[in-house]
């Protein structure tokens, strides 16, 4: 129990680590203020409002975490164009769907019910 204890605290710290090494490369928006040592993850946030993704482009960094939401009345859902990156089930009015990023690349993603209603993460 102690044992399994111990490597959690070390995967966090892991977290944390690259979340430091992240941060020193330059983040371009981050409305937290103050300084001091916050090292907590980046979080991003898109709207999902008159059927389109706002901002339809986004650029993380790797392990950020996007998370979408449905303020509109009808289903949604952010769906990969090409792998399974983005998978949300369908989003009701409200609905959130939330994703970290583990790797870099560029992941164009589209709701699968409203042709051209799209987006695009981009993972530094
Ligand atoms: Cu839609």
């Amino acid at each position: 129990m102690f044992k399994s204890v111990s490597a959690r605290s070390l995967f966090v710290l892991s977290l944390t680590a690259i979340g430091a090494l992240i941060a020193g490369c330059g983040d371009d928006s981050s409305p937290t203020g103050g300084g001091g040592g916050t090292t907590r993850p980046h979080f991003k946030t898109v709207s999902i409002n008159g059927n389109s993704f706002s901002p339809s482009s986004l650029t993380i960094a790797v392990g950020d975490t996007v998370r979408w939401t449905n303020f509109d009345n009808v289903t949604h859902s952010v769906t990969s164009d090409a792998g399974t990156e983005l998978d949300s089930p369908n989003m009701g009015n409200a609905a959130i769907y939330q994703h970290i990023f583990m790797s870099a690349g560029s992941f164009p993603y589209h709701c699968k019910f409203h042709v051209g209603m799209d987006g695009t993460v981009t993972v530094n």
